[in-house]
């Protein structure tokens, strides 16, 4: 393997060196700091993905799948100390501790800074680093943000061709002097001169950190999903959410989709929800048959991240900056997820699923178990032996454009027309199916203490609620209660508003049964929001909200839904709220320094309405 130091005055003419110079003068630098073996602009081309999953099949990184059944597509096998995010080396690292909050990991950024210097130099030793100009957000959007990731892989780049616009269009736009977020990425595995290359180099150490206030992000370590592709969670929320409460805007971790009705009318929402509450599968919802029929029609726009700002309607709108899903594969099917499955029949890669003997993927809850598999380690497998033939968390990158269902406007620069925002969680007691805000305080309030029960709690009492403020928990770049301020500040600048809501898929009987179909019959819940944000259906006034009544929920076609069921899973209990209300000590004890007072307000209002 190559270790010689590299001499940059030998390279051939770097492209673009004279049109940008502050980015080449970077990159330069970079490439000498990391002492990379060579340096590649990606230009985002078919030829350039050609190659580069050749270059990944041949290191054993890739393995192409078949072509008949899985055209242009890939498996993937990550080293398995490397298969998630990892919260707990994931840092903000503003200037000051207090802008981070105390939900974020903080380390001062000269410190932070002269670490990781040391971490990155010589760590790309033997190695190509690809320079990957990449636009968050259709390019003509207002809210368009450029980023430049340096990365010592290939798996990164032809991940990143799939997640956002990437390439020449991008340097393009960037011109002589364009601002851009500067993105460093190394797996932190040099290729000195006796060491052998393995399939997928990360190092045991790793640090995903951002600087808020000089808009950077620096990874090592790590190969995987949003530690590594870095315009998804570190540039799209943590780095956006700082710019956004700067400028007016509002970056958030939420699902985009448009809703027709059978008259025509169009009514987009966004949604945000704790992790394993079924976001990709809600924002990809085909309508049951009875309501095709009927002409309801689903669209996609997004499926993770949404960004809004006050758009020319008065409305917000929302774009959604990605132009792929990064989405987990277990439990997806046709059965579940028809959209999905058609969005990965092609160009996709697939990161540690198991591979059938037929060069198809499998994992659990896809289909019933082949007889024999090769698992997500590499190993044999067949049914019964003990072992789960997928990651957990193991993911398909596919072209969001490949979705059956999405949206024309998804690429519009000017976004969507936002009329409704939901919120919601597992929770098996305590919250209705729906039930609507009164306004947008309290529906701030109500995404500020939504989370997801962790533990069975016996009905009558509320179990361990872990918070996640507008599922933005780990995705927020500032201080959390700064971040709910600028939620209610947002109030001032949208002349219509959308009505926001908070749904529970999750809710259980006594016996432990789910009080509600869930899946596809979530509709019923969305055409009842649609209809309140059109005005066309009074709802039902309770101390915690606007809620549906048996007459103007549609339950026509549910079999064997009846109005005593539905008046279980629309319950109100005000014994459960009242523990639910103390239930929320804790969280609004961690955010004291900086909750805004008009969250503490609403609370004493809810106590107030329940007396
Ligand atoms: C994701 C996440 O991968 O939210 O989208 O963790
Ligand atoms: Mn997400």
């Amino acid at each position: 393997m190559k270790s010689e130091s590299t001499s940059y005055a030998s390279f051939p003419p770097i492209m673009n060196q004279a049109k940008h110079p502050a980015l080449a003068t970077w990159v330069a630098e970079t490439g000498a700091l990391c002492n990379a073996d060579s340096i590649e602009w990606c230009d985002g081309s078919q030829d350039e993905w050609d190659r580069l999953t050749d270059k990944l099949v041949e290191a054993g990184t890739f393995t192409r799948l078949n072509a008949q059944s899985h055209p242009n597509s890939f498996l993937a096998r990550s080293n398995p100390s490397d298969t998630a995010r990892v919260e707990d080396r994931t840092f903000i690292c503003s200037l000051r501790e207090v802008d981070a909050g105390r939900t974020n990991n903080w380390q001062r950024p000269d410190e932070m800074r002269r670490k990781l210097t040391e971490k990155f130099q010589g760590s790309m030793t033997g190695r190509t680093m690809y320079v990957v100009p990449f636009c968050m957000g259709p390019p003509d959007s207002p809210l368009a943000l450029i980023g430049v990731q340096l990365t010592d892989s290939a798996y990164v780049v032809v991940n990143m061709r799939i997640m956002c616009h990437m390439g020449n269009e991008v340097l393009e736009k960037l011109g002589t002097d364009g601002s851009f977020i500067p993105c460093l990425h190394s797996v932190g595995a040099p290729l000195t001169e006796d060491a052998q290359d393995v399939p997928w180099p990360c190092n045991d150490e790793k640090y995903i950190v951002h600087f808020p206030e000089s808009r950077e992000v620096w990874s090592y370590g790590s190969g995987y999903g949003g530690n590594a592709l870095l315009g998804k969670k570190c540039v799209a929320l943590r780095i956006a959410s700082a710019i956004a409460r700067d400028a007016g805007w509002m970056a958030e971790h939420m699902l985009i989709m448009g809703l027709e009705s059978p008259d025509g009318a169009k009514t987009y929402l966004t949604a945000a929800f704790p992790s394993a509450c079924g976001k990709t599968n809600l924002a990809m919802i085909v309508p049951p048959e009875s309501y095709r029929q009927l002409g309801w029609k689903t669209t996609l726009v997004g499926d993770d991240i949404a960004w809004l700002w006050p758009g020319k309607s008065g409305k917000l709108h929302a774009i959604n900056p990605e132009t792929g899903f990064f989405g987990v594969a277990p439990g997806t099917s046709w059965q579940s997820n028809a959209a999905a499955m058609h969005a990965m029949s092609r160009n996709t890669i697939f990161t540690n699923v198991a591979l059938t003997d037929e060069g198809g993927v499998w994992w659990e809850g896809h289909s019933e178990a082949p007889a024999h598999l090769v698992d997500w380690t590499g190993m044999d497998w067949t049914p019964g032996c003990g072992r789960l033939a997928a990651h957990p968390n193991s993911r398909f990158t596919a072209p969001a454009g490949q979705c059956p269902n999405i949206d024309p406007e998804w690429q519009n620069p000017e976004g969507v027309p936002i009329d409704a925002i939901v919120f919601g969680g597992r929770r098996p007691t305590t919250m209705p199916l729906v039930f609507q805000a009164f306004d947008w305080t309290h529906g701030v309030f109500l995404g500020a203490t939504q989370g997801s029960e962790t533990t069975a709690a016996a009905t009558g009492s509320v179990g361990t609620v872990r918070r996640d403020p507008m599922a933005m928990l780990p995705f927020c770049g500032y201080d959390m209660g700064d971040y709910l301020g600028h939620w209610l500040e947002m109030r001032k600048s949208i002349q219509r508003l959308p009505r926001i809501f908070h749904v529970n898929w999750f809710r259980k009987d006594a016996n432990g049964k789910f009080l509600w179909p869930g899946f596809r019959e979530n509709l019923r819940v969305l055409e009842w929001i649609v209809k309140r944000c059109q005005g066309k259906i009074a709802g039902h006034e309770t101390p915690i909200g606007w809620t549906p009544d048996w007459k103007s929920f549609s339950t026509e076609g549910l079999e064997g839904f009846s109005k005593e069921q539905f008046d279980a899973v629309m319950l109100f209990s005000r014994e459960d709220w009242l523990a639910e209300i103390t239930n929320q000590n804790d969280f609004f004890l961690r955010l004291y320094h900086s909750m805004p007072k008009e969250l503490m307000c609403q609370r004493e209002l809810l106590m107030a309405r329940m007396a």
